[in-house]
């Protein structure tokens, strides 16, 4: 960091060890059905590859989200109030919240919180020069565990959690709740949730949408193995497994995998895993939702579904979720 902006920046670093990645990579590797979890897509190649895949005409989700933000962000704004303390889960480039930056009244402070220290500085910088009376507190955590939240200097009226793109929905049924339970600790009463929810829908258009035709989502899906060797020294051949995504309607989830095409093995921290051919590692779900079966998760969770917002075709909703502890 050398620009004058970067000075004003302060990291609030809790960015998970090599330990616990090679820690998480060999128990997945381990299981009888292989898996690996998704939060490590996000290094800095899988980053830009995520931002590659929300400009895909075949990836509706981004487009979508944000026609139901230009469109309904004076009554989101409304729902809000002023003095917000805005905090945002797995914050990526902030493209997205922009439009919220821009129009909240008496914004108290924005903390962006992602996975990738160099994106998160990189659209830190960005909203700094952008956004000269905001405060901006970036923290660099896996948020799916405990984390200290920066005290900004503004008061605020309440908190509000901002987790848009349906990243929900990467979470199993369990963890998701959990995860909604944590949310609501950390807005406390009266606080909210905006969050975006994808809603099933026919499944040729999320076989398309998780299968585009330029291959940059089977890229991405590959990055979890190139991160894997670069930085846990192991020597997966990326040729030797393939991408393959399907809408699982029973489960009511998109599953991603990447399929060994061959009998191999491959070696990491001085452990032989074996790999069949045909056998598979599971890297993400993408759960898509019914509104009633979102209401249910949210409301076992301690939130009420205050809004909800929809684009045309509905496949996709933003939703305002405001945390009914202590209300009578
Ligand atoms: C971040 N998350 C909501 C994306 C999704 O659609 O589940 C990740 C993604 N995986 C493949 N394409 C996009």
């Amino acid at each position: 960091m050398n620009s004058k902006e970067d000075k004003r920046i302060r990291l609030h670093d809790f960015e998970p060890g090599q330990d616990r990645f090679l820690a998480e990579v060999l128990s997945g590797l381990r299981k009888s059905q292989k898996e690996l979890p998704s939060k490590y897509f996000y290094d800095e190649q899988g980053s830009c590859l995520f931002d590659r895949i929300c400009t895909l005409d075949e990836y509706y989700i981004p487009r979508a989200e944000a026609t139901i933000m230009e469109t309904y962000i004076e009554e989101m704004v409304d729902l809000l109030g002023p003095s917000v303390l805005l905090i945002e889960y797995g914050s990526g480039s902030s493209a997205k919240t922009r439009i919220l930056l821009d129009h909240l009244r008496e914004l108290a402070a924005y903390v962006p919180i992602d996975i990738c220290r160099e994106q998160l500085l990189r659209a830190t910088r960005g909203l700094v020069s952008a956004y000269s009376g905001l405060e901006v507190l970036p923290v660099c955590a896996d948020y799916t565990c405990g984390f200290e939240l920066p005290v900004p200097r503004r008061p605020s009226e309440r908190k509000v959690v901002y987790f848009p793109g349906s990243t929900i929905g990467n979470f199993d049924p369990i963890p998701a709740k959990h995860f909604l339970e944590h949310i609501a600790g950390v807005c406390g009463p009266g606080g909210g949730l905006l969050t975006g929810v994808d809603l099933k829908k026919a499944p040729r258009v999320l076989h398309r949408a998780y299968n585009d035709r330029q291959g940059v989502t089977a890229a991405f899906n590959l990055n979890l193995l190139e991160r894997i060797n670069r930085e846990l020294n192991c020597d997966f051949q990326l040729e030797w497994f393939e991408h393959y995504a399907f809408y699982n309607p029973r489960e009511g989830r998109v599953e991603m995998h990447l399929v060994s095409l061959r009998d191999q093995t491959i070696h990491l921290d001085n452990v032989t895993i074996p790999f069949a051919k045909g056998e598979s590692i599971w890297t993400e779900s993408s759960y898509k939702f019914n509104l009633d079966e979102f209401e249910q998760m949210a409301a076992a969770a301690g939130f009420k579904v205050e809004h909800i917002w929809t684009d045309e075709q509905q496949w996709f909703s933003v939703q305002y979720l405001v945390n009914t502890e202590g209300a009578t």
